[in-house]
């Protein structure tokens, strides 16, 4: 399937969903650039790489989109279900409620990602011997009720975490090449070039979508402290002028919705 000078032959959109803290970013780390952190730094909104791997003789791009598992992405992250072509479920085998989550997330993937695209079970941190509380037989069952394969997984001591990637990368090129889309990679002078900027644009509007929600409510509460300061302000140099009192109380009904007593 190779073609002269392209550089890949399949170009393969990954997603990785789950609770916050399951490891998402630390399996990621290790599959991509092989290093590992205990530290807990949460993702915020969306993050992606590239890596470069050969799946039966096919040069693959894998291009791996990493989601925030906190609820207060959920609008960002369900955005980016779509273009995939692959999707890692991930839990943490020491957290039930990660695994319970897993069922939720399946049903966010039928309502946001393509009816086709492939899934993969991971277990993650099944170092932790002492402290797993979800059973291998658990796992193997509920991916086993979806019919999609299952690994367990350690990101810390690097355990399954190649052949959870190339088991999904080579799920979805098993696919693409039975429906005929696995076709070469495009041209790398011109199409290459244009793929590339696609890339960080994508990154970049999740993420100027996020920093202008805050910079809204962080205008907001400006204004609001604001006003309440102006309202002190009145009291104080006003001596308790009703009609200025009432104003400003208005005012702040209309902001934040509260009642202000105008009547002293
Ligand atoms: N023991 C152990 N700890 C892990 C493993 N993978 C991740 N961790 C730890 O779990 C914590 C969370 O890891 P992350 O990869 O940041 O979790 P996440 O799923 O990306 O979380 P969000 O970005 O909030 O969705 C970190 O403190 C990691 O060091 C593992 O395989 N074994
Ligand atoms: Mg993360």
């Amino acid at each position: 399937m190779s073609q002269g000078s392209a550089p890949y032959d399949m170009q393969i959109k990954l997603l990785m969903i789950g609770d916050s803290g399951v490891g998402k970013t630390c399996l990621l780390l290790r599959y991509a650039n092989d290093s590992f952190s205990p530290t807990f730094i949460t993702t915020i909104g969306i993050d992606f790489k590239i890596k470069n791997v050969d799946i039966d003789g096919t040069r693959i791009k894998l291009q791996i989109w990493d989601t925030a598992g906190q609820e207060r992405f959920r609008t960002i992250t369900t955005s980016y279900f779509r273009g995939a072509q692959g999707i890692l479920l991930v839990y943490d085998v020491t957290d039930r409620r990660s695994f319970e989550s897993i069922r939720n997330w399946i049903s966010q993937i039928q309502q946001h990602a393509d009816v086709h695209v492939n899934k993969i079970l991971v277990g993650n941190k099944c170092d932790m011997t002492d402290e797993k509380v979800v059973s291998t037989e658990e796992g193997e069952k509920l991916a086993n009720e979806f019919g999609i394969q299952f690994w367990e997984c350690s990101a810390k001591n690097n355990i399954n975490v190649d052949e959870s990637f190339i088991g999904i990368g080579r799920a979805v090129k098993d696919r693409l090449v039975a429906d005929g889309l696995g076709g070469p990679a495009p041209d790398k002078d011109d199409d290459e070039e244009e793929n590339q900027n696609e890339e960080p644009e994508q990154v970049e509007w999740g993420v100027v979508e996020y920093y202008l929600l805050h910079t809204v409510w962080t205008m907001r509460a400006a204004i609001m402290i604001l006003l309440l300061r102006l309202l002190a302000l009145s009291r104080y140099l006003l001596a308790f002028h009703d009609n200025t009192i009432t104003f400003y109380g208005i005012l702040l009904q209309l902001w934040i919705g509260i009642e202000i007593d105008t009547d002293d």
